[in-house]
């Protein structure tokens, strides 16, 4: 199975990346973990996006905040299917961060997330593999009822306490 890349911008935005670590780990797929910045080491970011589709990755995953141009940065430097999570800082809840990273210019492509959206881009990295991978595809419609039936477990106790 190709690997996804997930890159953050500093180490203060770990706590977003490990939502999408629990994910990929629970559906049992490679990725690999780097702190690379748009801004403080832009030769290391896109290095590693150009060199990506050669060392395995099938999406890369980049999350940043403030004036967050890493999404942007690492789609410019591959084909690849880039996710962006827009990080909330402590100054605009991560308002900055979602606008820069959804609002790409024709041409350059990003998917971007909720705010803190770390296992939903773990969930999309995993659909946009399993359209060559009908294992992955079965586990992540497998998870789909699971969640699918604590909604109705709770609905059942919900309905039953009021
Ligand atoms: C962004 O600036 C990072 O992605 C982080 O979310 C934010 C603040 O970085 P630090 O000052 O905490 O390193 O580039």
């Amino acid at each position: 199975m190709k690997k996804v890349g997930i890159v953050m911008g500093s180490d203060s935005d770990l706590p977003v990346i490990q939502k999408a670590v629990d994910m990929l780990k629970s559906l049992e797929i490679p990725y690999e973990v780097h702190v690379y910045s748009a801004h403080r080491t832009p030769v290391e970011a896109a290095a590693f996006s150009a060199n990506a589709r050669a060392n395995g990755f099938g999406v890369i995953i980049a999350a940043a905040g403030m004036a967050a141009h890493l999404a942007g940065a690492i789609a410019a430097n591959t084909t690849l299917p880039v996710i962006g999570i827009p990080c909330k800082s402590v100054y605009l809840d991560g308002i900055d961060a979602l606008l820069s990273t959804v609002q790409m210019p024709t041409g350059i492509p990003v998917a971007t997330v909720a705010i803190n959206g770390g296992a939903n881009a773990a969930l999309l990295s995993a659909q946009i593999l399993a359209l060559e991978d009908e294992a992955l595809a079965e586990k992540l419609a497998a998870k789909r009822a699971q969640d699918a039936a604590k909604v109705l477990e709770k609905d059942a106790g919900i309905a039953e306490r009021l």
